[in-house]
């Protein structure tokens, strides 16, 4: 049967919730949260299955240079794709939501067409991208930025993540380096389903999240060497505390978010101390400082005024300072008549919907520049995500996954 938008066809919900649950018992951790860190065995695991999935769906699966995979439904035509997807690498403290869930209801899209036996004119495309995260391989969104020409893919493979491993490396050892060429898969229009991983929805009590856009992100390493030395008897003027500096570091950042207030935020992450003993003046300490801003103007005066901060208190102390940029992103905007439609279908399906923009990053911000893009949010029960408590009901995913499909439906027709 050749039809192009049934408006009453709707997901099985249950179907959906089923593989949500399989695939988070993959690199399951207590408090039912997932810990898929880019690359690893259980990222592996992870793929195989969501890759089983595709197959099962009577999907052709291609895999390209930096482990993307893209899996194709075909259409009446041989015209560019309309795409979904997202990603399936997590933090290591994650839930079983983010990313996971725009793969899974991108897979229930194409599961529910062949239930009613339906073929679009425009093929549909439904992809997972190496490590949106960034935990493991900073920068985040690696593989959809390799994957839309962003970044460069032999400098990709030869990154050195935070256990000191090569991502390229460990992308042969899982079996994941494929053969389709990178930055050459254009489409029709992207979307990506996605939890809010904000308190937003929730609060204003609204279903559906129609998002405008990403913010800036900017994430810097700083590398302080001082001299280590005896906590006791060393004096306070004589102390080149590596320690002291990471942390004033990690109190101007909160400083910064503070005094700009708006959509400024700031946070640090990771802070390790060497030697990292408590009665040893470090001599050496790590952190990282993410900023985030919607406004690139305003995002790039937080980096100067911290970067300021750091040469001037690196002087006072006589430590030496080495920053290292892990990733910056300027603030992105999506195509105004998708985000329209992402609108109006959640209007015509009975769900209340606002406009937003998104406080995290995500795949689909590297289609942006490429082609129409756009993101549908759900709520994220009390605004919680990047942690194992992260919660959406079944019946809030129904909502987005019924507008991704009938929006995917509506562009491909
Ligand atoms: O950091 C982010 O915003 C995303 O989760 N990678
Ligand atoms: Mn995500
Ligand atoms: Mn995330």
């Amino acid at each position: 049967m050749q039809v192009n938008t049934i408006a009453e066809l709707r997901i099985d919900t249950e179907r959906l919730g089923r593989r949500i649950a399989e695939l988070a018992s993959i690199g399951a951790i207590e408090g039912d949260g997932v810990c898929r860190l880019a690359l690893t065995d259980e990222d592996r695991l992870g793929r195989d299955q969501v890759c089983d999935w595709m197959r099962q769906l009577g999907m052709r699966v291609s895999i390209d240079g930096i482990g993307n995979v893209v899996a194709i439904r075909a259409g009446l035509e041989d015209v560019a794709p309309v795409m979904t997807g997202s990603h399936i690498d997590t933090v290591a403290t994650g839930g079983r939501y983010d990313g996971t869930l725009g793969v899974l209801a991108g897979l229930e899209v194409i599961a529910s067409l062949n239930d009613a036996g339906i073929t679009t004119r425009r093929p549909l495309a439904v992809g997972f991208f190496t490590n949106e995260e960034g935990a493991r391989f900073a920068p985040d969104m690696m593989g959809s930025g390799v994957h839309q020409g962003a970044f460069d893919l032999d400098e990709m493979l030869a990154t050195r993540g935070i256990d000191n491993s090569i991502l390229g490396e460990e992308l042969q050892r899982i079996g994941y380096a494929g053969a389709a060429e990178v930055d050459r898969f254009r489409v029709h229009c992207f979307l990506e389903l996605h939890v809010e991983q904000g308190p937003v929805l929730e609060q204003e009590a609204i279903s559906i999240g129609a998002v405008t856009g990403v913010q800036g992100i900017s994430w810097t390493e700083y590398r302080i060497a001082g001299t280590s030395n005896h906590a006791g008897t060393t004096p306070m003027h004589l102390r080149h505390d590596a320690g002291y500096v990471a942390a004033a570091i990690a109190v101007e950042a909160r400083r910064i978010a503070d005094d700009m207030g708006g959509s400024q935020v700031a946070t640090v992450g990771t802070i390790d101390l060497v030697p990292n003993l408590v009665n040893v003046i470090a001599r050496q300490a790590l952190v990282t400082v993410d900023l985030r801003n919607m406004d690139e103007t305003l995002l790039q005066a937080a980096e100067r005024r911290l970067a300021d901060f750091v040469s001037e208190l690196a002087a006072d102390e006589g430590v030496e300072v080495a920053q290292r940029k892990l990733a910056r992103f300027e603030p992105v905007s999506f195509d105004n008549a998708l985000v329209a439609l992402v609108e109006e279908t959640a209007g015509s399906l009975g769900f209340s919907c606002r406009r937003m923009p998104s406080g995290a990053g995500h795949d689909a911000q590297m289609f942006a520049p490429n082609s129409p893009t756009a993101m549908i949010f759900v709520p994220s029960k009390n605004g919680i995500s990047h942690n194992v408590a992260e919660f959406t009901s079944a019946q809030e995913i129904e909502a987005g996954a019924n507008v991704l499909l009938q929006v995917m439906l509506n562009k491909a027709s």
